[in-house]
């Protein structure tokens, strides 16, 4: 028997607050429940997701002791997501920067093939810095030679709809980065494992009061350090991936 699909958003949460209602209110149009992970945010931020967690009733909150990162965070969602008995969870960010009214998109695709993952690509207008997509050029050629194919068309946006299960087998073998890079290793292991993936684009919005946590120096310096680990990781792979390649040109 098919397992009834059931999805929540995570949210992972550090000091961004000003977007929190106004993210709750769409996932309410749109019948969904969230799971707002605070990650150790400042007193003002915790005031906001409090009063997100009262005024709307299908928003859960999970509090982190510690500050450990985006992936950190989107793991406990994700692990809470499954416990809850979700079977899908849309990753979006908290700053408002995703167009939201894709969602429904996103749901079809993922009702039409629940076992591939979801993804944005990212939709910019002049407003995004050029150093970001640069950086996600770089990023996305990487990830064509880590996973030894161009099915990965981005790996660095943060809107994305994961199966689950799939998400909890690769979390109890650990992660290399659990901080900005945690968005690309996630996508490069599930490729690893098979796992498919379907894109959809969504609009950014960089707007002027945006805060951005992303820090030039140490987030590219992690990124850079786990784009080496995932090379060797597909180099001790080779095998597998290049049988699994060759199998599905013959088909
Ligand atoms: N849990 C947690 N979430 C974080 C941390 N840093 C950022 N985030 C969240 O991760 C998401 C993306 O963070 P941003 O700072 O916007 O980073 P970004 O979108 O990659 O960078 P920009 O494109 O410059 O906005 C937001 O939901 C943040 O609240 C962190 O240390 N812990
Ligand atoms: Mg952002």
């Amino acid at each position: 028997m098919m397992k009834e699909i059931r999805v929540a958003a995570v949210i992972p949460v550090y000091n961004h607050w000003k977007a929190l209602h106004k993210i709750a209110k769409a996932l309410e149009s749109f019948e969904l429940a969230g799971i707002l992970v605070d990650d150790c945010s400042d007193a003002e931020t915790k005031q906001h997701l409090k009063s997100v967690c009262e005024n709307f009733g299908t928003t859960t909150l999970i509090t982190r002791e510690h500050n450990g990162g985006k992936g950190a965070a989107v793991i406990d969602g994700l692990k809470i997501a499954k416990s809850l008995g979700y079977t899908h969870a849309l990753q979006i960010d908290a700053d408002g920067q995703h167009d939201l009214s894709v969602i429904p998109d996103f749901l079809k695709a993922m009702r039409d093939k629940p076992d591939c993952l979801i993804a944005g690509v990212p939709v910019y207008d002049s407003s995004a810095p050029k150093s970001r997509t640069i950086g996600r050029r770089i990023t996305n050629f990487w990830v064509a030679i880590e996973t030894l194919s161009m099915d990965i068309r981005d790996a660095m946006c943060g809107f994305r709809l994961y199966p689950v299960d799939k998400c909890c087998d690769l979390i109890s073998d650990g992660f290399w980065g659990y901080r900005m890079g945690f968005d690309i290793e996630i996508f490069v292991r599930l490729h690893w494992n098979g796992v498919a993936f379907l894109f959809l684009p969504v609009k950014i919005f960089y707007f002027k009061e945006n805060i951005s946590h992303f820090r030039m120096f140490r987030d590219n310096l992690e990124i850079s350090k786990l784009h080496s680990l995932l090379f060797f990781g597909m180099l001790r792979r080779l095998a597998v991936l290049l049988g699994r390649k060759f199998a599905k040109n013959k088909r």
